[in-house]
């Protein structure tokens, strides 16, 4: 990762770049040192070592953890001493500004006397897009675990509520050592017509139910989707399921390398037809370090599908308090072509109430 930021750097003739976690969290520091820590700068120069420099409070874990060889702890004030090292270097500094907040910036300038700041917050995102196989190995661990837990919630389903289903999420999560990737939907029956609906202390209903779940495995996220029924689905309802299924297949099996996003939201709409107007929402997104990355399934979006990208392809039809269904998938793409990472069961499962 350090390797392949230097040669950006170089490429666009940055000295040195700063990734801190301070009040925001930069998910690039964790990317970048292979540590989740807070509270810490991480600098990059184009060439040679980087340094990590970290509070009292992350400097153990750190120095355990880190990729990075050269960790040192903040002397005080921690600005001047930022300064100091920052002045081995030329003038042009790498910044992620969607992280730094106005305070932050205006008092690195303050500190900074004689640098010119260069944002480089879509250059780490285009960095992030494509994986490495170190990552591609973590995200298809954090895609298996799902596929377990998605098992294991059908098959032992006995839950009450959507509060019940929530808990099995984290409780099933967190004995596998992840954690949740995001907040759970779990939305029953009229609920499921609102794409990111919060559950609650609520009876499940008859009806769709939309499980909409991933786990946080060593730092990397899965985001998967499953629709089901509670009771028993009317022919309409079925076909309904089943015209989204296949829209959603289709997309998949045209996510090729070279293929423009956008193309991917035109294949959905096809299948689709006259309920294309339902979609309320994009088509997917990268996942990685978190939960939305590039490439972004959106319609305007200019991203283009290419080797290593790992993203979502989740298709959904809302009909206002009535329901919807979505089903949602994590994509690799490998040797030029789509590889599902998801393989939990995607025909309609229904359970008897
Ligand atoms: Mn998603």
């Amino acid at each position: 990762m350090i390797r392949r930021l230097q040669a950006i750097l170089r490429e666009k003739n940055i000295d040195a770049a700063i990734v801190f976690s301070w009040k925001n969290k930069d998910p690039n520091l964790a990317y970048l040192a292979g540590v989740n820590i807070d509270y810490s700068f991480l600098v990059v120069p184009k060439r040679g070592s980087p340094r990590l420099l970290t509070s009292k409070l992350e400097f153990e874990r750190a120095r355990r953890y880190s990729n990075i060889k050269d960790v040192r702890m903040f002397q005080k004030p921690a600005m001047e001493h930022l300064a100091k090292i920052l002045n081995r270097f030329g003038p042009r500094v790498g910044l992620n500004k969607s992280v730094a907040s106005i305070n932050e910036f205006a008092h690195i300038r303050k500190n900074f006397k004689g640098k010119r700041y260069i944002d480089i917050a879509e250059l780490l995102l285009q960095m992030r897009k494509t994986k490495t196989g170190d990552e591609i190995k973590k995200l298809k661990k954090a895609c298996r675990i799902t596929d377990t837990i998605f098992d294991r919630l059908v098959n032992g389903f006995n839950f009450r509520t959507e509060q019940d289903i929530l808990d099995f999420l984290k409780r099933e999560a967190f004995g596998f050592g992840c954690s949740l990737s995001f907040e759970p939907i779990v939305a029953s029956g009229r609920h499921s017509s609102m794409p990111h609906y919060r559950g609650g202390n609520v009876r499940l209903k008859k009806g769709f139910l939309t499980i909409d779940f991933g786990v946080d495995c060593e730092g990397y996220m899965s985001d998967m989707t499953r629709t089901i029924y509670l009771g028993r689905p009317s022919g309409q309802e079925k076909e309904m399921y089943n015209v989204l299924l296949a829209a959603q297949k289709k997309a998949i099996a045209d996510a090729k390398a070279g293929t423009k996003a956008s193309i991917l939201v035109d294949s959905v709409n096809m299948s689709l037809g006259k309920y294309a107007e339902r979609m309320i929402h994009g088509l997917g997104h990268g996942i990685g370090v978190e939960i939305h990355e590039l490439p972004s399934l959106h319609p305007q979006s200019k991203d283009i599908i290419e080797e290593g990208d790992v993203f979502t392809i989740e298709p959904g039809i809302y009909f206002e308090n009535r329901y919807g269904i979505r089903i949602e998938d994590d994509i690799l793409i490998q040797d030029g072509r789509p590889r599902v990472l998801t393989h939990s069961r995607k025909d309609l499962i229904t359970i008897k109430r």
